[in-house]
């Protein structure tokens, strides 16, 4: 059994409150072991893989886990869950290792670690330390979607109520970790004046992984040959992930895959499914208004031709 996987009871009285935490709407589960996360030591070649919630970032760290040790390790990916290589360095929860823990006793060189905190929250050490950081974003209408399926079926989020609510509840930034709009504006921001991060886009991933697989080794110093390249574009494919225990997050007790898979649908342009035609126009509208950066732009469709 893996580490994070301990036996939580799950059930509805777990899911916890949404409150203010220096300007950021949290939960108790990330901000808990606060003044340890925020002492934690990062060493000087620890990558940080740093997203919005839903964003990709179990993709993400499974390509950077298998990039780093695929070879020399293989084992890894059958033996030990995304979640204990890759921990999630802010969180909290009752009865299973904190995130800070689990990163002390990583045993990996670089050490790769998760966090879904806003700019502003990340140790200072990680900056000190001039460490990597990618950061890995995904289109607003496709991150609430996600976000929306995950808070239904993970016992440890707040309640999500109808999706008209949660919709609403994203426009105002109520989401755990804040404003989406303030998280993708303020990592864009922190990319000009710091050198070492690396700021992608899942609709890229999903469009041409291979490509994308390429920026992410010459980011962190690695030339896989192509038959290795190959080889990890292939176990990366949602549908492999979905069925691989050790990253499709099924051991995690709080969530109830009879109410959705962690490994949903991994798509880009699902909120078509689920934004109604006002919906869409009241949301466009207000998006207009908060993202001014005409630097930082998304795609909420992509070509399917071209992947
Ligand atoms: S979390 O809980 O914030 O860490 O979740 P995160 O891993 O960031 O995001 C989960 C969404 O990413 C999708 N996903 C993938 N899409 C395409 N290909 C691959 N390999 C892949 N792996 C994960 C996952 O299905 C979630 O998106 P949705 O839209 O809900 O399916």
């Amino acid at each position: 059994m893996s580490q994070t996987s301990a036996a939580i009871k799950m059930d509805s009285s777990f899911r916890a409150k949404l409150f203010d935490f220096h300007g950021v709407s949290m939960t108790r589960y990330f901000t808990d072991n606060w003044d340890d996360v925020q002492n934690f030591q990062a060493r000087p070649d620890d990558i940080l893989i740093a997203t919005y919630p839903k964003a990709g970032t179990t993709w993400v760290s499974c390509i950077l886990d298998l990039l780093h040790f695929g070879q020399a390790s293989p084992e890894r990916q059958t033996s030990i869950s995304i979640y204990d290589r890759v921990p999630f360095l802010e969180m909290a929860v009752p009865s299973v290792p904190k995130g800070t823990e689990l990163a002390d006793k990583l045993v990996t060189s670089p050490r790769l670690i998760k966090t879904h905190f806003p700019v502003q929250f990340v140790p200072k050490s990680f900056w000190e330390q001039n460490c990597r950081i990618v950061y890995l974003a995904r289109n607003a209408k496709d991150s609430v979607v996600s976000y929306f399926h995950f808070d239904r079926m993970n016992m440890a989020e707040p309640e999500p109520g109808d999706w008209s609510i949660f919709l609403q509840r994203f426009m105002q930034g109520k989401m755990v970790f804040g404003s989406w709009y303030d998280h993708v504006n303020g990592w864009w921001k922190k990319k000009h004046t710091y050198s070492k991060l690396h700021y992608m886009f899942y609709e890229d991933l999903t469009e041409d992984t291979g490509r994308e697989m390429d920026k992410l080794c010459s980011f962190v110093g690695l030339s896989p040959s192509d038959e290795q390249k190959k080889s990890i574009a292939g176990m990366v494919q949602f549908d492999n992930m979905k069925k691989n225990n050790m990253a499709n997050h099924s051991s995690i007790s709080v969530m109830d895959f009879k109410i959705s898979h962690f490994m949903r649908k991994g798509k880009v342009g699902d909120w078509k499914n689920h934004f109604t035609v006002a919906q869409n126009e009241h949301f466009d509208e207000d998006y207009k208004r908060k993202m001014t950066d005409p630097t930082l732009k998304f795609r909420t469709e992509i070509d399917i031709a071209s992947f």
